[in-house]
């Protein structure tokens, strides 16, 4: 009886292995895990909103550093939150606000969304406080902040902040104009990330909280190469079931059981 038998096993077992190996190293890209984070959809598609905000270009006077929309969140008007319900919606307590140490707010806006990051991953964005407090009483400290799973963090205020009064975008007496913020996630896990801005002292003179190229790379499998290593390994699977089904094959034409032509 002849038989047919692999001549390499060991040679199989490597490729097996360099597969392996190739699909645990493959490359990295990096991915964003906020979505819609430059507001580029020209809408708020991603986050959820309590107030009055949305995207808008540069048609407020305010240019986007990245693409060509901005989120845009204000104090002004009736579709604006009273501050319980916007801190509420961030996931903030009382406590957490007062803290901030810019006075206690009356209404605003406020946008959040989930990420889920590793630690060490860090949220970086850019922001730019307006308001049209500038010539009022130091009690209307209105201010804008971003909070991370329960803790808020200020950005501006109304007293504590240095404005550009120069052209002013319209409706505003000043800006702080665009500045750049990050946040390390200090473990693995599944944050909310917000913004807020609020009036202080009454509920008027306007104020918002300009935001844009909000993001928090991170690093996931290159998918193609781990693809490319699946459809490797699952072609050497299958090159090894045939070359087993060509020696059974084999085997049975050389010596059959029974006669090829046996009848009854
Ligand atoms: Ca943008
Ligand atoms: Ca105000």
């Amino acid at each position: 009886m002849t038989s047919i038998k692999f001549r390499c096993p060991g040679s199989a077992a490597k490729i097996l292995l360099v597969m392996v190996v190739g699909a645990v190293t493959t490359p990295l890209f990096a991915t964003d895990a906020v979505t819609n984070g430059g507001f580029e959809s020209g809408d708020l598609t991603g986050w959820t909103r309590i107030g009055l905000g949305q995207a808008t270009g540069s048609g407020i006077g305010v240019t986007p550093t990245e693409g060509s929309f901005q989120g845009y969140i204000e104090t002004t008007g009736n579709l604006t939150a009273l501050a319980p319900a916007v801190a509420a919606s961030l996931g903030l307590s009382g406590p957490a606000i007062a803290a901030l140490g810019a006075g206690t707010p009356v209404n605003g806006t406020g946008i959040s969304q989930n990420v889920t990051v590793s630690a060490g991953d860090t949220l970086s964005f850019d922001w730019n406080f307006l308001t049209s407090e500038l010539t009022e009483l130091p009690m209307y400290n209105d201010f804008g902040f971003f909070s991370i799973s329960g803790s808020a963090f200020l950005l501006a205020s109304h007293d504590g902040s240095t404005f550009n009064t120069i052209s002013p975008p319209a409706g505003f007496e000043g800006q702080t104009g665009w500045m750049t913020q990050t946040y390390t996630f200090p473990s693995a896990g599944t944050y909310s990330i917000g913004f807020g801005v609020f009036n202080v002292g009454d509920a008027g003179h306007d104020s918002a909280l300009v935001l844009d190229a909000v993001s928090v790379p991170v690093a996931v499998p290159e998918p193609t190469s781990a693809t490319l290593s699946a459809l490797a390994l699952v072609g050497l699977v299958a090159w090894g079931w045939r070359r087993r089904h060509a020696e059974l094959t084999v085997t049975r034409e050389v010596t059959p059981r029974r006669p090829l032509c046996w009848t009854r």
